[in-house]
């Protein structure tokens, strides 16, 4: 059976302004040519390590459209294509083309397909659509079994999540990735997430983390395919700093990662605001590579935190704008004291947001965080942001007889797809980007944090790693401050 597995481009987004996106990161003059784009989808080498261990004999080509094309002449028994929701476009327009090309089989899988059935099974160039994981419950055996025996069935529900879900029985194919083209080598330790923040897919997912051995085989294998082109590692999980006893299971892999000499070991990954709380945690992140956290704070109103299900989890005595503003500082200077990068996440838009555009941009002058991740609020089918908006009538964007539903090239995380005070909310977000990604300003706090880390004494870090961590900084702050952002114009 020959088999093709496609990533599609991120390209049609309006603008080529997808924050990380393949236009952003193409406009950045510190990134090489030859890397193009942050990270690959770990879902094409899963996919295609599940792919070979079903069917040894199979041929199984991976494409990730956005380091490289799809084959002009696609002689291959099935495409299974992978859909986020700002790229269901181009699903719809690969899943014609291959058809057009002789492709017996077009299968759709990921994030848009589970949460948006109702889009996905319009299209009538999609013969099968998988809801959930591929790996939960072996869900892509299945398919792989009812294509190769010409059963017929469209629709396919995975199993969520589950202690036992992840695909163990061999590392993901890194192999048949062109790893030359991406910055970070993605790895994922842990998933699902317990919390419910009304705005995101993975909310209120049964937590699970792979053993030890399984992602120390991962790592050895991704060094493996990789060869001489090292890369730092970005773990995918939602959270690193997870509940008892997975956090303990965490901080045992993190602690023990197999180093690979020669190597960047050092990783950035994602965790909540009660990080700055677990100090066994930061002191084994520090000591085991960590460059940077991810902390999505996204907002510095209590109204709008309310809003989108998250000042439940903020301590009691925090219920003030002001209060807010001084426990989030508390946290970044915590894991700052680390030596440790945080990448703040906030969100403009929010309803009910009653924080101005200024706190933002002097709060991030305050901490002095080298590379805020700004977006505006971009409610996405399989959220309950999604479906109250629709309901309501105040999404804009709507395509209401066609196949996708929705424009979802405007759904780019710098656009306004809520009808309530889009165009203000979107002046606001320029002069906000811009402000914070001055040039000079942006510098500056970078020095500010090389200066921290060089005079921490507690954790032992050369200034070389001081650099390093600064450098990557560098390189979003780049990303942010590329053409895209200084030169547009706010509304
Ligand atoms: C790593 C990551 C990134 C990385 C790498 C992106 C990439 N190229 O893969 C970076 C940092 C670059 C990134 C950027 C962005 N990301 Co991101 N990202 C993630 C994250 C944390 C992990 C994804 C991952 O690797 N998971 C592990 C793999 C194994 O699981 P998976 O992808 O879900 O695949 C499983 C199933 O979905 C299914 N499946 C997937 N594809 C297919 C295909 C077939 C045929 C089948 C059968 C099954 C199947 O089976 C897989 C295995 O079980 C997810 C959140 C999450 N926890 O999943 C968000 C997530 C994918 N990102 C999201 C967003 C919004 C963005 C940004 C727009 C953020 C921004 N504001 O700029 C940008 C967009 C850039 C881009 N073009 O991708 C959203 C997407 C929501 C949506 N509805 O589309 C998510 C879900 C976060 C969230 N909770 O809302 N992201
Ligand atoms: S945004 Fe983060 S904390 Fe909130 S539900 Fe999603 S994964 Fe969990």
């Amino acid at each position: 059976m020959r088999v093709l597995i496609v990533a599609p481009s991120d390209r049609g987004v309006r603008d080529h302004k997808l924050f990380w996106g393949y236009d952003y990161i193409r406009q950045i003059e510190s990134v090489p040519a030859a890397n193009p784009y942050p990270t690959y989808p770990l879902s094409l080498p899963l996919l295609g390590a599940m792919t070979k261990h079903h069917i040894p004999d199979a041929h199984v080509v991976l494409i990730d459209e956005n380091v490289d094309q799809v084959p002009a002449e696609a002689d291959f028994d099935v495409a299974a294509i992978s859909a986020t929701t700002f790229v269901a476009p181009r699903v719809y327009e690969l899943a014609g083309l291959l058809k057009s090309h002789g492709v017996r089989e077009v299968v759709v899988g990921g994030v848009h397909a589970t949460h948006f059935l109702e889009e996905v099974q319009k299209c009538a160039w999609v013969d099968r659509i998988i809801l959930g994981r591929a790996d939960g419950g072996r869900t892509w055996f299945k398919v792989l079994d009812d294509i190769r025996e010409g059963r017929r069935n469209r629709v396919y529900g995975g199993a969520v999540c589950g202690p036992s879900s992840f695909f163990t029985d061999c590392p993901p194919a890194f192999g048949l990735l062109k790893l030359d083209g991406y910055m970070y080598r993605n790895l994922q330790i842990s998933r699902g997430c317990p919390y419910a923040c009304t705005f995101c897919v993975d909310r209120c997912t049964p937590e699970a983390v792979k053993p030890r051995e399984v992602v120390f085989r991962e790592v050895e294998a991704l060094r493996a395919a990789e060869g001489d082109n090292h890369r730092s590692l970005f773990f995918v999980d939602n959270l690193l700093d997870r509940s008892e006893p997975l956090l303990h299971a965490i901080m045992d892999i993190l602690s023990n990662l197999p180093r690979a000499s020669g190597a960047d070991n050092r990783w950035t990954g994602q965790a909540s605001w009660d990080v700055a709380g677990k100090e066994d945690f930061l002191t084994v992140a520090a000591t085991s590579g960590a460059r940077a956290l991810l902390i999505g704070f996204e907002s510095l109103s209590i109204k709008a935190l309310r809003r989108i299900g998250k000042a439940r989890r903020l301590p009691p005595s925090v219920e003030t704008n002001i209060q807010l503003k001084a426990f989030c500082r508390q946290v970044i200077s915590r894991v700052q004291s680390y030596g440790i990068e945080v990448v703040p996440s906030f969100m403009m838009g929010i309803p009910g947001d009653d924080s101005s555009p200024d706190d933002l941009i002097d709060f991030v002058e305050d901490t002095g965080v080298c590379t805020p991740h700004i977006t505006i609020w971009t409610p996405l089918p399989g959220t309950p942001d999604f479906d109250g908006l629709r309901k309501g009538d105040g999404l804009l964007y709507m395509n209401p007889n066609g196949v996708p539903l929705y424009d979802w090239s405007k759904f780019d995380f710098s656009t306004p797809v809520c009808r309530d005070n889009a165009s203000e909310v979107e002046a606001n977000y320029w002069r906000v980007l811009q402000s914070v990604y001055e040039r000079k300003k942006a510098l500056r706090r970078v020095h500010r944090f090389v200066s921290m880390v060089e005079r921490l004494p507690a954790i032992k870090r050369s200034p070389g790693e001081a650099v390093s961590s600064a450098l990557l900084a560098m390189n979003f702050n780049d990303m942010a401050y590329s053409p895209g952002v200084r030169n547009k114009k706010p509304p």
